[in-house]
């Protein structure tokens, strides 16, 4: 939809990084907006009353007036669309909208697009790389931090967009190139009325008019619901079929296939473990999709060392090594993080957990504590939940919000061979600003150690 001209305000909801960057768009093109943010205090405050001084704001609240009389309200991911004020205005016939679908409308390349309750990052940075080393310009962001907006530029030939189901709600017609929902676990339940069904549909709204779906052959929650129209290419770590992407064996070992063809041994792969195994297919799909060059997507598989905070290897003490995976924020994560590394290493994990469970059911990781854990730590929260919920498997240990004592209960509890790894299957905000702060803060302890 085209952005049409009207003396009605457009309401930006919200003041963090996504409706700044609204807010900065359409007020570039010369469009009357205001903002509003529920906050008193929403981070982008300052910047707006030194950039947008004549930019009507309102904070603390929302003004159902205004919000009833806009041309239309652009609203961050962070607020509900329950949100009471939101709704009323939608009765009120206001249409309520989000950066991505402005985005998807003018975008004029090709747009990769990518969902999943895990994985996102690593399989959008993997794919930005991979377009980026075959020569191609690409804008590489969304949720993973630089807001769709700010990527916007005419000489760009590819997106690669890294999609929340929060973005996607808001979002009616992505129109992706190859548009791909990685894996389904249970995550943000607390946003979607503990409703597993309403988050795997805000999360399959990525494949609105769009032309190939990536699928996970090992998850069936990933196929597209609506299949009309669309083709497909599967990953998984089996055999794959014609035109799929998997794992056979090559020369004695473990390769990537493109069908019956071998492309390169896992071994070469330089993130480790089975789930960056799948990562690495799940990119290669994608950027095969797109048009990359397949030799420079296999050289990006050889040299991509992993983001931070993603099982990130930090320090060994006394033949212990310990591990940070604060991006593991629900149970699906580290329930990868334990398989991925709990293979790896000679002893057991004692893990660290804990923070807002976001609504999420812990004995969903039963098995995996099962097989890979000897003593758990649990910190934040909703750490008595997760005790609830794992008690019976393994020693549980709670230390309140000390994270130091966190680190050193899980070092006590240590023997050579063993693994301490930080993968909390929560979010971070009782006790730290984000994730990258708990990371850091757990690296930074873990060498002081
Ligand atoms: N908030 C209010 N009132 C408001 C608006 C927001 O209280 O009126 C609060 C909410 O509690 C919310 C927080 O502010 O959690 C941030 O919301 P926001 O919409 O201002 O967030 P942005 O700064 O714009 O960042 C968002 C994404 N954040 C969320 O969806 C919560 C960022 O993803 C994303 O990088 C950025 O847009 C650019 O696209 C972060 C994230 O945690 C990494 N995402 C979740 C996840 O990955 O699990 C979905
Ligand atoms: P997202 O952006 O979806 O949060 P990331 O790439 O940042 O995804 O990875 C977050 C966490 O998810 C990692 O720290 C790891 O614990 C877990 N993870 C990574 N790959 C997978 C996968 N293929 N399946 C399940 N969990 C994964």
């Amino acid at each position: 939809m085209a952005l049409i001209s009207t003396d009605k305000k457009r309401i930006v909801i919200g003041l963090g990084k996504t409706g700044f960057s609204v807010v900065q768009f359409l007020a570039n093109k010369g469009l009357p907006v205001a903002a509003m943010d529920t906050r008193e205090n929403p981070p982008y405050a300052q910047h707006m009353r030194e950039q947008f001084p004549a930019v009507p704001v309102v904070l603390g609240g929302l003004d159902q007036a205004m919000l009833n009389s806009a041309a239309e309200i652009i609203v961050s991911p962070g607020l509900s669309l329950e949100t009471p004020e939101l709704q009323a205005a939608k009765n009120a016939g206001v249409r309520l909208v989000g950066d991505i679908q402005l985005f998807a409308d003018l975008a004029k390349a090709p747009i990769v697009a990518i969902t999943g309750s895990n994985a996102k990052s690593t399989v959008t940075t993997l794919v930005g790389e991979m377009a980026k080393n075959a020569g191609i310009r690409v804008g590489v962001g969304g949720n993973l931090g630089t807001p769709a907006l700010d990527l916007l530029d005419d000489s760009c030939e590819l997106y690669v967009l890294e999609l929340s189901s929060f973005q996607l709600e808001t979002t009616d017609k992505l129109n992706a190139k190859v548009a791909t929902v990685l894996n389904v676990s249970p995550d943000h339940l607390d946003r979607y009325n503990n409703s597993m069904l309403e988050y795997h549909k805000a999360k399959h709204r990525i494949f609105f008019g769009c032309q190939q779906a990536v699928v996970n052959k090992d998850d069936s929650l990933s196929e597209p619901m609506l299949a009309k129209g669309m083709s497909f290419v599967k990953f998984g770590l089996g055999k794959p079929d014609l035109k799929d992407f998997g794992v056979n064996e090559h020369q004695g070992e473990a390769w990537l296939f493109k069908g019956l063809t071998p492309l390169m041994a896992c071994k070469e792969i330089r993130i480790k473990g089975l789930h960056n195994r799948a990562n690495a297919l799940a990119a290669l799909a994608l950027g095969d999709l797109a048009g990359i060059d397949m030799s420079a997507m296999l050289q990006t598989l050889r040299a991509f060392s992993g983001l931070p905070h993603r099982c990130e290897w930090v320090r060994e003490i006394d033949g212990v090594a310990y591990f940070n995976d604060s991006k593991g924020t629900n149970v699906g994560a580290a329930e990868a993080a334990l398989k991925g590394l709990g293979g790896d290493i000679s002893g057991k994990v004692i893990l660290i957990a804990g923070g807002e469970g976001k609504g999420a059911d812990f004995t969903y990781l039963k098995n995996a504590v099962a097989e890979f854990v000897s003593h758990l730590v649990l910190i934040g929260t909703d750490a008595p939940l997760i005790q609830a919920a794992l008690q019976d498997v393994v020693p549980c240990h709670s230390v309140g919000s000390d994270f130091d004592a966190a680190i050193a209960k899980a070092r006590s509890l240590t023997k050579a061979g063993d693994a301490v790894l930080l993968s909390p299957a929560c979010a971070s905000f009782d006790m730290f600003k984000n994730f990258e702060d708990r990371g850091e803060q757990f690296a930074q302890k873990v060498k002081a150690l």
